[in-house]
């Protein structure tokens, strides 16, 4: 019988990112791609403790709270304290902003690089114990040019960022990253403890047939998001209305919405003024992938990569994922910016 033939070019997310900076030319240090392994670690030890998690009793309380004032969970310090660790020894950071602390954290000279890592640990912490996927969601910058590295350096706009990426933690860990040419996603492959390519060149559907929102906030929804999922979900078009999905994990969310095409959105409302989700470690990079695969992420009045960030965990409204429909919402805000 025919025997399989092994597959010997086996594109880790290492040599896809080694083969772009080969395309920019000379001046790709490699700082990048090192700085990208730093985070592969991450994502690997973190996949690690998520899976043995119900195992070895780390559900559960850690006993402390956040600067959200969340009950943190046992993986959340974990998933922060490799994070600030691994970053810090890649001696490529200059500044660090995690969910999980208060403050930015300025590596001192001796570790110090030429980028900055902006990142939730552990998003959509609160579904541990449920087994949901959760997931590391991060974006990098590049320190100003004669910059030392400074909480100045992660005030800037999501359009500056150089790279975003997320990793999902479910039945397999996938990483979904952009160094801004497209968007690649790697499966990793724990028996190589390499993550491969798997999904190149992902593109969102122009249109999709999803929505997801948590529709538990209807009663503070302003008129613009009220109208739009009417228009959706009561069609005047003729069209059939569209399926609710929500998980209530952002990783999770965005990421069905990218493969499938559709809607996340996570507005302001009269409950919320400026939403729930962090402007810069939730949806600058996801915004950041969003438009690198082809698709829209906007408040709603603005593109979301325009703001420019007054603290290190201020919120913003979010909508994000196929063009067609979030220019939905956009219509739907341009006809209502003068009621609330
Ligand atoms: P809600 C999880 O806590 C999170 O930060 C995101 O991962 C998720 O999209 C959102 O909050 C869910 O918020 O209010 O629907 O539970």
């Amino acid at each position: 019988t025919e025997v399989e033939p092994v597959n010997t070019e086996i594109v880790t997310l290492t040599r896809h990112v080694l083969n772009s900076q080969f395309r920019l030319g000379a001046h790709a240090t490699g700082d990048l791609t090192l700085l990208l392994t730093a985070i592969q670690l991450t994502s690997k030890f973190i996949a690690t403790n998520v899976r043995k998690a119900r195992l070895i009793n780390l559900v559960g309380l850690a006993g402390e709270t956040n600067v959200q004032g969340e009950e943190q969970k046992k993986l959340d310090v974990l998933a922060n304290d490799i994070m600030i660790n691994s970053l810090r020894a890649s001696g490529k950071c200059a500044v660090l902003v995690s969910e999980e602390l208060e403050d930015a954290v300025i590596i001192e000279d001796r570790y110090k690089g030429k980028y900055c890592v902006v990142f939730d640990p552990l998003d959509g912490s609160s579904n541990i114990d449920a087994g949901v996927n959760i997931g590391t969601i991060f974006g990098i910058y590049e320190i100003a040019k004669d910059s030392k590295g400074t909480i100045e350096d992660v005030l800037r706009p999501g359009r500056e960022m150089v790279a975003a990426g997320y990793t999902m933690y479910g039945s397999s860990a996938n990483l979904i990253l952009t160094t801004g040419n497209g968007v690649d996603g790697f499966t990793l492959d724990a028996a190589l403890g390499e993550f491969v390519l798997t999904h190149p060149d992902i593109k969102i559907p122009p249109r999709g047939k999803i929505y997801s929102f948590n529709e538990g906030n209807s009663l503070y929804f302003t008129k613009p998001v009220v109208r739009y999922l009417e228009s959706i979900k009561y069609p005047t078009n003729g069209k059939s209305p569209y399926s609710a999905r929500y998980i209530g994990s952002m990783v999770a969310d965005v990421h069905r919405t990218f493969l499938y095409g559709g809607i996340f959105g996570y507005p302001s409302d009269k409950k919320s003024k400026s939403g729930k989700l962090r402007l810069l470690y939730e949806a600058f990079p996801m915004a950041m992938l969003a438009e690198q695969a082809g698709g829209i992420a906007t408040t709603g009045t603005m593109r979301i990569l325009d703001i420019v960030p007054k603290s290190i965990h201020e919120r913003c409204s979010v909508f994000l994922g196929s063009r067609d429909d979030v220019q939905d919402v956009q219509r739907f805000y341009k006809e209502y910016e003068t009621e609330t």
